[in-house]
């Protein structure tokens, strides 16, 4: 009996210890890692996000610096796209018999569920005296009965199927299909065991000839199958999608999703879904890394539709989606709007992951933030702040009212607040932060009820 009781006790420990919970309903909303190449799934009611994980190349093993670099994998989830669980590593390169675990090449993943199994696909490169005896981009299943895990990968990749970007739709008869990219984007029948091609691969025809294409995400609304990609028109990828009448096309180009990073991060990647009632898409910058664009982090943002099925450009933004509760963090750098001035930094340029701060110059600027819930009338806010001559902001409600004036102290150092509400406010609101003296504030979040 005492044996068993240890037992229990060691898994609920080994489980609570590979789950990591973090809120964030901003963007990026994983906020300790690298990830990039967002795949998101529903599964029993929950969003799962399998990306990839850009890590730095390790010292000392020929691995080129300015290069992706990807070891294995972790899966996230959420009810609420604010709070986000790591499951923790799913699958690294050391646990495919196929894959070269040299070659740090653990590229976009997929993965998708049938009859009560998640069969999750993944690139990687091949090794030459591996079991399919091929050199290059293979693609590989790895099985679980949960989308957590674990996952037991297979022994060889697909055969018949070389590059990369794994993407799996189960059509509405249960025709599964597998696209993958390799310069072209390509399409083949899956065998019901999923793990097994069921027809020869075929080259998506009428998708644009010049310039990279890769990472195909396709999904059905209203008997309309779009498939969307990552282009490069110009210089940088561009998301832009085709729309047909069938799994495997003809598709027709039918415009742009999300236009090419302002900042130049050279790839983006994306997948789409529908979740309680509205669709999100998903997708990455390099949000922690402006110096290096393979080191990239996951963003959602959403999306609509318009009435002739077509897809309306989505303006990519740092709040994200989803609420934020008024007693937890605001991290008001992650921003719906701002004047000219306000402008936003790194905390600690060292350690990027430390997140960013607010900076108010001059008298007048602002910054706002949708969407705070307060599920009880605040009595206190906590601002953390910076001002080496003092000075004073306020946060005004949408309904214009003043909820709170913020006197800070001259202070040369990080310094947290807190100071009585002077209106009440019940529900979700937009919130805007307004510096109402002269000399340069800098606020790392503000917060209620703390
Ligand atoms: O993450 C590595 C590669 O970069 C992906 O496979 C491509 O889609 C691009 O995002």
């Amino acid at each position: 009996m005492k044996n068993k009781i240890n037992l229990i006790f060691a898994f609920i420990c080994v489980v609570s210890m590979c789950s990591m919970k973090s809120t964030s309903a901003q963007n990026p909303f994983i906020r300790d890692q690298f990830t990039a190449d967002p795949s998101a799934r529903v599964f029993n009611g929950k969003v799962y996000v399998f990306p990839s994980h850009d890590i730095q190349a390790p010292e000392g093993n020929g691995l080129r610096k300015d290069w992706f670099c990807m070891e294995d994998y972790h899966v996230f989830s959420s009810e609420n796209l604010t709070d986000w669980t790591d499951h923790g590593m799913i699958v690294s390169q050391y646990d495919a018999d196929w894959v070269d675990a040299t070659s740090y090449s653990m590229w976009a993943p997929d993965c998708v569920e049938r009859n009560g199994k998640y069969y999750f696909y993944f690139p990687s490169n091949t090794k030459a005296d591996g079991p399919s005896g091929e050199r290059g981009f293979g693609i590989g299943v790895a099985v679980a009965d949960k989308p957590e895990g674990p996952y037991v990968p297979q022994e060889k990749n697909i055969e018949g199927v070389h590059g990369i970007d794994p993407n799996v739709l189960i059509d509405k008869d249960g025709q599964a299909y597998l696209y993958w990219s390799q310069g072209n984007i390509f399409v083949a029948k899956l065998k019901d065991n999923m793990l097994e091609l069921d027809s020869e691969p075929m080259i998506i025809p009428n998708l644009p000839e010049e310039g990279l294409k890769e990472g195909p995400w396709v999904f059905e609304r209203n008997d309309k199958y779009y498939l969307t990609f990552p282009h490069v028109e110009n210089k940088t990828e561009r998301l832009e999608y085709a729309i047909g009448d069938h799994p495997m096309g003809p598709f027709e180009m039918t415009g742009v999703i999300m236009d090419e990073s302002p900042v130049g991060c050279w790839t983006n990647h994306h997948s789409v879904i529908e979740y309680k009632d509205q669709w999100y898409l998903f997708y990455h910058h390099n949000d922690y890394s402006p110096q290096f664009d393979k080191n990239r982090s996951v963003r959602i943002d959403s999306l609509f539709f318009n009435a002739d099925g077509t897809i309306q450009k989505v303006a990519p933004t740092l709040r994200g989606v989803g609420v934020t509760p008024s007693n937890s963090n605001i991290e008001i750098d992650r921003y719906s709007a701002k004047s000219e001035n306000a402008s936003i930094e790194f905390l600690n340029p060292e350690n990027t992951f430390d997140g960013w701060k607010t900076i108010f110059e001059k008298k007048g600027d602002w910054i706002s933030y949708n969407s705070v819930d307060f599920k009880k009338k605040p009595k206190t806010i906590q601002v953390r702040v910076k001002a080496d001559n003092g000075g004073v902001i306020q946060v005004v409600s949408d309904n214009e009212n003043v909820i709170a004036k913020i006197e800070v102290p001259a202070n040369n150092g990080w310094k947290t607040i807190e100071t009585k509400t002077l209106k009440s406010v019940k529900g979700v609101h937009n919130l805007k932060v307004e510096h109402i003296s002269n000399d340069p504030v800098e606020i790392d979040w503000i917060q209620f009820d703390r």
